[in-house]
């Protein structure tokens, strides 16, 4: 076996606890397409995308079972085609393995926080010439994953595109290693600038004026949503992680689904009125997926446990995955 394996295993990840069976009657859906680890026949050198579930909530501010996420987007995935009929093209052909879930400690957040930064290295080793993708979990998990990465690329600057709602820099010392405080860890812990911080979809009421005020002082580019809306989502996107390929070595993007806005995320404890509609944010995702420059991405805080009967956010969220994948797809087509 290669030691890929084994340093998965040794890095806490651990097959995911629920996986499709793969039916010749299904072929052309989601969960046909993306296989794991176990099923993978080809050489590893050959993945195009990696997934990764990290399901963690006990670190969120607000109650959140985005613990659970993993495993409602892995459910979800069926209910998807890998063509795209607007775009038309087929996510068939990108060669994406699902490498499980980073086995949480029962109680212990330090713990799961280790392991979580231990795991993005291995993956960062082992897969260097993928896209990873990390399903949350609360928004905690970026601190790690950045981490990890810088672990494995210490001379490397990392930039981070960000789709949030709020700026995430609540004080650590206040608010320990929470949901609420990703983007300032990396900062205080000299792993990001302030400056290759780009926001986008700072909205209304759900900021305080220190964190506006730490965010300027430290460079952060704060891109309201009604700025991005004048400018146009799309070449938001593009003008930012242009910004971002002149100083940058490395594009990690994080998507924190409370973006969207309320009435389009129930299942997102923290979402709000005025956010994002999915159409600017699958919009946006597309145009991240096309830049041959990103690398990385996560998607975070999305709790199933809250979603509405028809699983409106669920679907959102899978949606949100394919639109970066469809971007891959139509980038290495030379679109
Ligand atoms: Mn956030």
């Amino acid at each position: 076996m290669p030691d890929i394996y084994h340093d998965l295993q040794q890095s806490f990840v651990r097959k995911a606890e629920w996986s499709w069976t793969k039916e010749a009657e299904h072929k052309g859906r989601v969960h046909q397409w993306i296989h794991t680890i176990e099923e993978w026949q080809q050489p590893m050198e050959n993945i195009d995308v990696v997934l990764l579930g990290l399901p963690l909530s006990r670190s969120s501010i607000s109650v959140s079972g985005a613990s659970e996420y993993p495993l409602a987007f892995r459910k979800g995935w069926k209910g998807f085609q890998t063509y795209n009929i607007e775009e038309e093209v087929d996510l068939a052909s990108l060669r994406i393995v699902d490498l499980g879930d980073v086995n949480m400690h029962g109680t212990d957040i330090a713990q799961c926080h280790e392991r979580i930064e231990q795991a993005t290295s291995v993956v960062a080793r082992n897969f260097a010439n993928a896209v990873s993708v990390n399903i949350g979990g609360d928004h905690s998990v970026t601190a790690c994953t950045v981490r990890g990465l810088n672990e494995i690329y210490p001379h490397e600057t990392i930039g981070i595109l960000q789709f949030d709602t709020h700026l995430d820099l609540r004080d650590p010392s206040q608010n320990g290693p929470s949901n609420g405080t990703p983007i300032r860890q990396l900062i205080e812990g000299d792993v990001i600038k302030g400056e290759n911080v780009y926001n986008i979809g700072l909205h209304g009421y759900f900021n305080s004026s220190d964190l506006v005020q730490y965010g300027k002082e430290h460079g952060v580019n704060m891109i309201t949503l009604k700025k991005a809306r004048q400018q146009g989502m799309k070449e938001t996107v593009r003008a930012s992680l242009a910004a971002l390929k002149e100083k940058v070595d490395r594009i990690y993007v994080t998507v924190d689904m409370d973006v969207l806005d309320v009435s389009f995320a129930p299942g997102v404890p923290a979402s709000t009125p005025g956010g994002m509609t999915t159409h600017e944010l699958f919009d946006a995702l597309l145009e991240v997926g096309k830049d041959d420059r990103f690398q990385h991405i996560d998607f975070v805080c999305l709790d199933p446990l809250k979603d509405g009967t028809a699983s409106p956010t669920v679907k959102a969220g899978v949606y949100s995955f394919l639109q970066v994948m469809t971007g891959i797809v139509l980038a290495k087509k030379g679109d």
